[in-house]
């Protein structure tokens, strides 16, 4: 019997390929999303949605912070501090957690009530937890390699940018200043965690590791949605 032979590692631009070839699970493809991005939502759905992603909004920062205080890489810790900044904001700027609740209040909800997370479903809360519980338990190139969703998501806003104005013209556009600021905040957060994973996961084991990473990511997201479309449902209730 020949010893196994160790496959090759994929080349770093064949491994950042497989990565972006799991575009096709992203959540931007749930039955949710795309009743969300023709129209179809109710003004409730949306609101709902809004709801729920904010306790997703709230964990990025902790999550953040998780991958921090495993990373013993000065320099890596000098470029992803950024990202909770991002969020959490800092003088002079309000940052992303104010502008989701912008957004909220753009769709006609409260402050108060959103902030209560009195409305977030369990199999919401349960995938966040599992994302920020991931980003504390395992290395910490595991968790920049988690983020990488990311890769995907500058396409999610941008769409929401095109289609919510005519689509829910009952929400205040004030309220879409959250998706603008990622279009850029996304590209350059995926800039960083590309370069890491492609330097860290550098045998065929590793690299295919990643892809199931990532895997769990968008399981993560894709499990938020399908809580949200269990209870909010999509498009008005059929009649009678
Ligand atoms: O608004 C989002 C955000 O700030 C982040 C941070 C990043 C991470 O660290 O995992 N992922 C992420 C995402 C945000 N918005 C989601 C959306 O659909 O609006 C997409 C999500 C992602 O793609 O991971």
């Amino acid at each position: 019997m020949g010893s196994m032979k160790e496959d090759l590692a994929w080349t770093t631009e064949e491994f950042e390929a497989q990565l972006r070839a799991k575009s096709s699970r992203y959540h931007i493809h749930h039955s949710f999303h795309l009743a969300m991005n023709s129209g179809k939502l109710t003004r409730e759905q949306v609101q709902g949605w809004v709801y729920n992603r904010f306790y997703y909004q709230v964990a990025i920062p902790v999550k953040d912070a998780a991958i921090l205080s495993n990373c013993p890489d000065r320099d890596v810790r000098r470029e992803w501090i950024v990202r909770i900044t991002d969020h959490d904001g800092h003088q002079g700027e309000e940052g992303g957690i104010e502008a989701w609740l912008r957004l909220g209040e753009a769709c006609g909800l409260n402050r108060e009530e959103i902030t209560s997370l009195r409305h977030v479903l369990p199999g919401v809360r349960f995938a966040v937890d599992a994302y920020v519980n991931f980003a504390r338990t395992r290395p910490w190139q595991e968790a920049v390699c988690s983020s990488l969703t990311e890769l995907f998501a500058p396409e999610i806003h941008q769409k929401r940018l095109d289609n919510w104005p005519q689509d829910y013209p009952w929400i205040e556009p004030e309220g879409y200043a959250y998706f603008r600021g990622r279009l850029t905040q996304a590209r350059r957060d995926v800039e960083h965690g590309l370069r890491v994973t492609k330097e860290y996961f550098n045998t065929r084991a590793l690299q295919e590791r990643a892809l199931q990473i990532l895997q769990f990511k968008l399981d993560v997201l894709w499990c938020m949605l399908d809580a949200m479309q269990i209870n909010y449902g999509i498009g008005d209730k059929p009649h009678g």
